[in-house]
C-alpha cells in the first residue's frame, strides 16, 4: 500500500443511524477515493485485536464493547497527503471541539461514538488495511 492512503472505519453509532451514505459522501467531497469498502461486525476478540494498542488506557474495555455493539464500515481510502488530510477532515475525538465542516461535527455523539475513525500514520494505515483487508 502505498503512503498516499489512509484507513477509515464508520463506526456502530453512525451506522445504526443510517449515516453511511452522508459520511462516504462527505469523504469523497473531500477529495478521497474508496479503493476498498467493507460492511462488517466485528467480533470483541477482533474489536480488542484493532485497538490493542489501547490496551492499557482507561477506555479500552468501553471501546471494544463499543465496536463490537454493531456493524462497522471499514475502507481504504485514497488521497495525496491522505493520513493527514484525512485527520483533519474527521475532526478532534471529542465532537464538543471539533471544527465546523469536520465530520464528526456533524455525526459525532460523543467522545466515545465518534462516528469514524482515521489512522494516525502511514505505518498504522498499512497495517489496519493489512487487518481488514491483506496484503495488496
Ligand atoms: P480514532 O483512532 O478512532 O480515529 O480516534 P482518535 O485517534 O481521534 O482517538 P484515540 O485516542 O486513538 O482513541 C480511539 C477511540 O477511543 C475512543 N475514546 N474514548 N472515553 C474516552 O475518553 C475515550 N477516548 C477515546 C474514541 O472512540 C476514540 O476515537
Ligand atoms: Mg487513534
Amino acid at each position: 500500500m502505498a503512503t498516499n492512503r489512509t484507513f477509515t472505519m464508520i463506526k456502530p453509532d453512525a451506522v445504526q443511524e443510517n449515516h453511511i451514505g452522508g459520511i462516504l459522501h462527505m469523504m469523497e467531497e473531500g477529495g478521497f477515493r474508496i479503493v476498498e469498502l467493507q460492511k462488517l461486525l466485528l467480533t470483541p476478540e477482533r474489536a480488542g485485536q484493532f485497538y490493542a494498542v489501547h490496551a492499557e488506557r482507561p477506555f479500552y474495555n468501553d471501546l471494544v464493547k463499543y465496536m463490537s455493539s454493531g456493524p462497522i464500515v471499514a475502507a481504504v481510502l485514497e488521497k495525496d497527503n491522505a493520513v493527514a488530510d484525512f485527520r483533519t477532515l474527521i475532526g478532534a475525538t471529542n465532537p464538543a471541539q471539533a471544527a465546523e465542516g469536520t465530520i464528526r461535527k456533524k455525526y459525532a455523539k460523543s467522545i466515545e461514538a465518534n462516528a469514524v475513525h482515521g489512522s494516525d500514520s502511514d505505518e498504522n494505515a498499512q497495517i489496519e488495511a493489512d487487518f481488514f483487508f491483506g496484503s495488496k
